[in-house]
């Protein structure tokens, strides 16, 4: 009998695709994230208070991931800057060949650092590489502090976790030490962010440590 194991022969293939992407994104000195999160975490929310943050030093580009619908590039188009929407047509995630047929679009001599939304999905985003340099997820408090032993993967591969919407933990049950806790337990090197999207606390040591990560990588190149 002959069994083909699909899942494996796709994410090899994708292991590929993102690779190659990895390859042009250090010839082109382009620093990317790939952002995942569960729906309504706040990504985009984030993107933006990246963009308006760090704009006036560095050339930014957006790649908006989702199922239909335009919504999250429009908001990010008002920004001026040079974003493309992924419009899976019902896939949960993006993968490294969606990434990469977007390339062409951008000027990659001209871009520093380019923020890839996930689709909002807590599971198999995880597992496709794009080319990126950093996997970053959201965890905003509404969801529960439940989340990291429930959605181990996600927080293993990722390198930062931001916990978002800080300002609501006084109307949600959410316990953040343990959050933290059992997040470390999955992954001991988890970056730990405490934001409020909204308020804007907590988000300069984001920006602080994405400035450093976009210099790092560059200087790494010379
Ligand atoms: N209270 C509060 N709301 C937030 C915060 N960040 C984002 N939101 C809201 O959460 C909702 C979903 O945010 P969005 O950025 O679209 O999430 P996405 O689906 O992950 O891209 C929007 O109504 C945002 O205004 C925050 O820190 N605090
Ligand atoms: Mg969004
Ligand atoms: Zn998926």
């Amino acid at each position: 009998m002959t069994t083909i194991s699909v899942v494996k022969n796709i994410l090899d293939a994708n292991e590929r695709i993102a690779q190659e992407n990895r390859k042009l994104f250090d010839e082109k000195k382009v620093y990317v994230i790939n952002l995942m999160s569960s729906p309504g975490a706040g990504k985009t929310t984030l993107v933006e208070k990246t963009i308006l943050a760090m704009q006036n030093k560095y050339k930014i580009g957006v790649i908006e991931g989702d199922i239909q619908d335009t919504y999250d590039a429009d908001r990010v188009a008002k920004l001026g800057i040079p974003v493309v929407q992924i419009n899976t047509g019902g896939a949960c995630h993006i993968d490294g060949n969606m990434v990469r047929e977007t390339l062409p679009t951008f000027d990659l001599d001209a871009t520093d650092l380019l923020i890839v939304e996930n689709v909002g999905n807590l599971v198999c985003p995880a597992e496709f590489k794009l080319g990126e340099n950093t996997k970053v997820m959201i965890l905003s408090t509404p969801e529960g502090a439940d989340k990291p032993a429930k959605y181990p993967l996600m927080f293993h591969e990722s390198s930062v976790a931001v916990i978002n919407k800080i300002d609501l933990m006084p109307y949600v049950d959410f316990d953040l030490e343990k959050a933290k806790k059992d997040a470390r337990k999955i992954n001991r090197n988890l970056q730990i962010f405490e934001v409020s999207c909204k308020t804007g606390s907590g988000l300069d040591a984001w920006f602080s440590w994405l400035e450093e990560q976009i210099k790092g990588f560059k200087a790494n190149l010379k």
